[in-house]
């Protein structure tokens, strides 16, 4: 067989998730800081629990750790989604779910373009939450017709960008030099402009309406707005971000700090106000200042089967309702014990936690001389053949995300939409259906109990 002549579309990716973070640390220096803290973090961590290590080997996780980050954008168009999900796909990136932000007040619909299967999100995971503005849910008629003229006119894709992936599809692949450019010219479209394509008059009126509509529709691209790396203990860091010059949001989205963590946490630091200039009708510029661009860190936990999610929501709902963050900090305490204390429900032990069915664990031999006689993964984890290991959860949440948006988007500008889910609307958008999450991670489960059924047996008949 000859060699392919491609660069494989995960190490695109990789290439790509490098390069935004050498980018991101440039323009928003805090990022770095924040990075530097992280690895730090990790390391202790991993030195002082040596069962994480083992967990992180045994499902050949720890290598990706330091890699690992995810970011976000806010699209202002259809066709600037539709782009996006076939440029994403010559990194190896497909929608997983639909996100529906209208019911937390933020006018946004969104999926996250990732990696899917365990191969590629071992070499690298890297995922970009994609949010697309809901202009139907602006209430002044006028200002949503000036929005949708002002974002008709940006093109925010390069002609090479567009022609390297016309390439990519007709060819099933980008060469090693061709990838190289790819990434340069994507990377562009991620940029931050501190040039807005809108007056400031306009500017405010946009900013009146929602600052996230101010966001997106005065810029020339879509910015990436955040990247955020993953840390093994969220509150080692949240506690050391204060010493390093960095002030973390009130309080830590998702669920409590547990021994088995689940899900998803997740802190960030607020955005900075940055220096940006408007054009006048003279082509002179003015210059003002938008607040959007922050940093977030996150831990990731064991990804729930959806009777274990209906438990998480139920019990994050209980906590929130007796107490509701305030944003300014003054009830964090309240918050993290009523949290705990609805999260005392939720198992903490990972076999409890996998014998309720409530999360997906990958299965790997541990000892196939112990296994030489059983048949069902239960007897064989019994006769210490078979191990498990928690999946990570690789997604998002909506009720957190709404926290992160609200957070940066200045804690006074909570606004009320009516809940307007609308998948389909969105998928037609994207010109695709977006990937099932719960059927993605019963799969990767349903895989490695085969592998190790299929190994065992190998081994017995052998015997
Ligand atoms: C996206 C906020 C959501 C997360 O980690 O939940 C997000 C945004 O602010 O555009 O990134
Ligand atoms: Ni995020």
């Amino acid at each position: 067989m000859s060699p392919s002549p491609f660069l494989s579309p995960d190490a695109i990716r990789a290439a790509f998730s490098a390069a935004m973070s050498a980018m991101y640390r440039d323009e928003v220096p805090a990022y770095g800081t924040l990075m530097a803290l992280v690895a730090d973090v990790n390391e202790a961590t991993l030195a002082s629990q040596p069962t994480l290590r083992a967990s992180l080997e045994a499902t050949e996780t720890l290598a990706r750790i330091s890699e690992e980050r995810h970011g976000a954008i806010r699209l202002g168009t259809e066709a600037e989604l539709a782009m996006m999900r076939r440029v994403f796909a010559v990194m190896g990136m497909f929608p997983v779910g639909y996100y529906d932000l209208s019911e937390a007040g933020v006018p946004v619909h969104s999926t996250a373009f990732r990696p899917v299967g365990e191969t590629a999100l071992n070499i690298n995971p890297f995922r970009v939450f994609t949010s697309l503005l809901r202009l139907d849910l602006i209430a002044d008629e006028g200002l949503r017709a000036t929005a949708e003229q002002t974002l008709a006119r940006r093109q925010i894709f390069s002609d090479a960008a567009v022609a390297l992936v016309d390439k990519a599809e007709r060819d099933g692949g980008l060469s090693r030099e061709d990838a190289g450019l790819f990434v340069t010219e994507v990377l562009d479209t991620f940029r931050w402009h501190s040039e807005a394509s809108v007056d400031r008059a306009l500017y405010a009126r946009l900013h009146d309406a929602h600052r996230l509509i101010a966001d997106v529709v005065s810029f020339k691209g879509p910015h990436i707005n955040h990247l955020t790396p993953r840390t093994l203990d969220i509150d080692a860091v949240q506690d050391q971000m204060p010493s390093r010059g960095i002030v973390p949001k009130a309080v830590v989205e998702g669920p409590p700090s547990r021994a088995c963590p689940i899900l998803l946490r997740q802190t960030s630091f607020k955005a900075v106000e940055e220096r940006v200039s408007f054009p006048d009708e003279n082509g002179k510029l003015q210059t003002g200042s938008h607040t959007a661009r922050f940093g977030e860190i996150e831990q990731r936990g064991i990804a729930l089967t959806p009777k274990g999610r209906s438990l998480y929501d139920k019990l994050l709902n209980q906590a929130r309702a007796s107490v509701r963050p305030a944003p300014d900090g003054s009830n964090a305490d309240a918050y993290r014990v009523a949290l705990t204390r609805s999260f005392a429900e939720f198992p903490d032990d990972w076999n409890a936690i996998r014998k309720a069915g409530l999360g997906y664990f990958l299965y790997t031999v541990d000892d196939a001389v112990a296994g030489a006689r059983g048949s069902d993964i239960e007897s064989l984890i019994a006769a210490g053949a078979v191990r498990f290991d928690a999946i990570v959860y690789e997604d998002f949440l909506p009720v957190s995300a709404a926290g992160i948006f609200q957070s940066n988007l200045g804690d006074d500008a909570v606004q009320e939409f009516t809940a307007s889910p609308n998948q389909r609307l969105f998928e037609k958008a994207l010109g695709a259906a977006v990937l099932n999450e719960f059927e993605h991670y019963a799969g990767i489960e349903r895989a490695s109990i085969e592998r190790c059924l299929a190994a065992l047996k190998a081994f017995s008949d052998a015997a």
